[in-house]
């Protein structure tokens, strides 16, 4: 189940290995893919025979209904065209992802939110990172398929962060296999949430897949501070460490340029990433 709001809508390592997850996450992503052909249809122009007075007073009507609607359209592209002026979070960057926000359509990583804190780019449940900065801190999780970057990515921020490892994600069989060392969220607890800034190269409907585990819970989306998408997991599966790629809903980006996506989640689920599909016009 899912349901869209109407009117606006990796991580990564350093060298070879980067570029091999690059390459992984690349080819998981091609295979997610499936392209969704727009099926419009000219409407019919109807014109029943009405008396003239009617005629006249649906006309008055009709621009008043047009000049409300004009005043809330153009309302709401301001609200929700652009970033939020008061925004202070920024795209996230270090030395290893030098490519800025995230293009959509394209793949949003989950563990890629926004700079800027606590109560700015996102809110976690406890200022500990659970997994950068507790567990993968004991030697048994320090995995040797990962190194020092991956064990300690975003260590001292409240998001809690792990990566796919060999032998608790990767030692069964998963409905879709995520590539090794993949970064997911984690220890997640209600009304925790992450901003990611995202530059919108296509304005239109997108359908939303996520890479997950465990739970059917519900969880949405905002589009520039705006409620824009409620999406449902559709299948759980058996475990944190069991993962799942599917459809989750849709959402409507009607602008383009940078655009500032709230995702909000709850306890029962590992996110590891999003990709966002273009499935036709806004609106359609
Ligand atoms: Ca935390
Ligand atoms: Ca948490």
């Amino acid at each position: 189940m899912s349901s869209e709001v109407v009117a606006p809508a990796g991580a990564g390592f350093a060298g070879e290995r980067g570029r091999n997850w690059m390459e992984a996450c690349a080819t998981s992503f091609s295979v997610g893919r499936s392209v969704v052909a727009s099926n419009l249809s000219p409407g019919t122009d109807s014109k029943p025979d009405v008396p003239v007075g009617l005629r006249m007073l649906g006309l008055v009507f009709s621009l008043n209904l047009c000049r409300g609607l004009s005043l809330g359209v153009v309302l709401g592209g301001v609200a929700w065209a652009a970033l939020p002026t008061n925004y202070a979070g920024k795209p996230f960057q270090d030395a290893f992802h030098r490519g800025g926000m995230p293009s959509v359509p394209g793949l949003i990583q989950c563990a890629l939110y926004d700079l800027g804190g606590e109560g700015v780019a996102y809110h976690d449940t406890d200022a500990l990172n659970n997994g950068s900065g507790k567990l993968n801190q004991e030697t048994g999780h320090q995995r040797a398929h990962g190194g020092t970057y991956i064990w300690n990515f975003r260590r001292d921020e409240g998001v809690d962060l792990s990566f796919v490892k060999d032998w608790a994600d990767l030692n069964h069989t998963n409905q879709v296999t995520p590539p090794l060392n993949q970064f997911y969220i984690g220890w997640t607890e209600n009304g925790e949430w992450c901003n990611y800034t995202v530059n919108v190269t296509r304005p239109g409907r997108y359908r939303i897949k996520a890479l997950y585990a465990f739970q059917t819970n519900t969880v949405t989306f905002d589009l520039n501070g705006q409620s824009a998408s409620i999406c449902r997991l559709p299948e759980a599966t058996p475990g944190y460490h069991h993962w799942n790629l599917a459809e989750i809903g849709f959402i409507t980006l009607p602008e383009t340029g940078p655009q500032l996506l709230t995702f909000h989640y709850g306890k029962g689920n590992n996110f590891a990433w999003f990709d966002f599909e273009w499935v036709g016009e806004a609106g359609k």
